[in-house]
């Protein structure tokens, strides 16, 4: 049984919570972080005292993306996780850019997701708006030629950027048409996973 800490509506959380519905693997979520706090034993196994840790199979293990790249490797080989380095790293990629577009995207979500509409920076808000339909550009070129971020077939390269993809979708911004992120989008909503668990209420 797979164990994951953490609050159900952080990114970080969704994307291991929604992989570990795609390769299959039991697994049970412990609420913590956010307004749940952290408490000194989760700190004992994650110095950083941030979200989401795992534990399976006696490995624990934080930072969102090396989790979904463990899970991956461990469950998905083949599949998730292809075989062939090249074909891999053309996904892979793509998890990496992520922490790129977080930071974009970071202002927009503060100041509509959390702040109280006294507290908003509209500025602040444009220039982030802005600033992910810049790199939403580059993911909906990428997408332009291939179905899924991962090539072919879904994998985890799509994890990351599918989770993110929920909330520029549902953030009151302004946002340009973007027709093959709209299409992956779509068929990222026909799975099972990412609908129990990433679109749920950003709040
Ligand atoms: N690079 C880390 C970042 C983890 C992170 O910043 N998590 C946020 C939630 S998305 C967090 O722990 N915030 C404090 C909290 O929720 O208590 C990862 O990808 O796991």
């Amino acid at each position: 049984m797979l164990t994951i800490w953490g609050r159900p509506n952080s990114h970080n959380v969704k994307k291991v919570v929604w992989f570990a519905e795609e390769i299959g693997r039991p697994f049970v979520r412990l609420n913590i972080g956010g307004a749940f706090g952290i408490t000194d034993s989760y700190r004992e196994m994650n110095p950083n005292a941030l979200i989401p840790t795992i534990e399976d199979d006696g490995l624990v293990l934080w930072e969102s993306n090396a989790i979904l790249r463990y899970l991956a490797a461990r469950y998905g080989e083949g599949t998730l996780w292809p075989a062939d380095p090249a074909a891999r790293a053309r996904g892979d990629k793509w998890m990496d850019w992520q922490f790129g577009y977080a930071d974009a995207q970071r202002d927009a979500f503060l100041n509509l997701v959390r702040h109280s509409p006294e507290e908003r920076d509209a500025a602040a808000i444009a220039r982030s708006a802005e600033a992910t339909a810049k790199m939403m550009a580059i993911l909906n070129q990428a997408l332009a030629d291939r179905p899924w971020l991962s090539g072919d077939n879904f994998g985890v390269g799509d994890v990351p950027m599918g989770v993110y993809a929920h909330s520029w979708f549902a953030l009151d911004i302004e946002r340009p048409a973007m027709p093959h992120v709209e299409d992956w989008y779509a068929r990222l909503r026909e799975r099972p996973g990412y609908a129990a668990h990433v679109m749920i209420p950003l709040t």
